[in-house]
């Protein structure tokens, strides 16, 4: 028992929520690994970004009406693009043509809907100079890009990483979760990247002095407070040391995290309420997730179905 979690306990359904510059691209979030696509390449996904349509607050009440207690979004995702206003880079909302900061007023709208808020942050980033090739890396099959290794300062990505963490932690609010994303095993001649690439202990050492309160996912190669299956339902109660865990299992609406136009292999709301249901009898929480397009509006497919969510959580008196 730990006072730290018992919200988490209670909240069972968030919302995911990845956006990124592929949702300009409209096709996976991970096109740029798939498709091996450069920076320069990618470039002009940067040079368009416009979410002219981004209203929070809808985003906000849709999902509190969908009986969800907690949000989590990606800040920056594989690409390396930030929608906050870090000052450690460049490659940020503040500097497309949107212009601003696009985490601040999203927090701020969840919040004021009683939705407690949470952060994807990924370990990896195809984007920044000092990130080493590995088996996932959009260049790794380009023998210039994966000699530049070499000269690659790895700490430098570290502490870029460490300190990207640190604004997220001080300049946001309280974080109630924090969304790791995550270890890489050596595969292919590429050397791989866990707890030691990371400085992992270190990291969570800094999160815990920050934030005491922030849950943490497990996905850093150290033990953290939540287990996130990911994609499947677990048959049983899931245990860490022969002792339930806390855990959560996330899933999508459909093939794609990040906004996919034409993915058209979507649940049905049915579907999502078993599995919703399933997780929860297990000592679960699901985490459903929604890729929000360029414009800044949720997936239409995704509304409907959050709607239909809340028809039945009011039917059961859940929200
Ligand atoms: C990661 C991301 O690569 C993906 O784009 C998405 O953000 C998802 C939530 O997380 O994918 C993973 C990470 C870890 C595992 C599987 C997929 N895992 O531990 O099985």
């Amino acid at each position: 028992h730990d006072p730290r979690s018992e919200w988490f306990t209670e909240a069972r359904f968030g919302l995911y929520i990845h956006w990124g510059l592929y949702a300009l691209g409209a096709r996976h979030e991970w096109m740029r690994s798939r498709e091996f696509l450069s920076n320069e390449e990618y470039e002009k996904y940067f040079r368009r970004f416009d979410p002219d349509l981004y209203d929070p607050a809808k985003w906000a009440k849709l999902a509190a009406d969908a009986g969800m207690k907690y949000m989590v979004v990606t800040t920056k995702h594989h690409e390396g693009f930030c929608l906050w206003d870090s000052k450690l880079t460049e490659y940020k909302a503040t500097n497309t043509p949107y212009g601003k900061d696009l985490l601040r007023p999203m927090l701020e709208a969840f919040r004021s809907e009683g939705v407690r808020t949470g952060l994807y942050y990924s370990l990896l980033d195809w984007h920044h100079p000092d990130y080493t090739v590995d088996v996932k890396h959009p260049m790794r099959y380009n023998k210039e890009y994966v000699a530049m290794d070499a000269q690659r300062n790895w700490q430098n990505y570290v502490d870029y990483m460490h300190g990207q963490t640190r604004e997220l932690l001080t300049e946001y609010g309280d974080i109630d979760v924090l969304f790791l994303d995550f270890s890489i095993p050596s595969e292919e001649g590429f050397p791989g990247k866990g707890k030691e690439e990371w400085q992992s202990e270190r990291y969570v050492d800094m999160v815990r002095s920050l934030q005491p309160n922030t849950l943490i996912n497990d996905r850093l190669g150290v033990p953290g407070d939540i287990t996130t299956p990911e994609q499947y339902q677990p048959r049983e109660w899931i245990k860490v040391d022969g002792k339930p865990a806390l855990w959560e299992a996330c899933h999508t609406f459909s093939g794609s995290w990040g906004y996919y136009r034409d993915e058209e292999s979507w649940k049905s709301t049915e579907q999502i309420l078993r599995m919703l249901i399933d997780t929860v009898s297990k000592g679960g929480n699901f985490l459903l997730n929604v890729g929000p397009n360029a414009r800044g509006e949720l997936d239409e497919r995704a509304v409907e179905r959050l709607e239909e969510i809340g028809v039945w959580m009011r039917k059961h008196e859940r929200s």
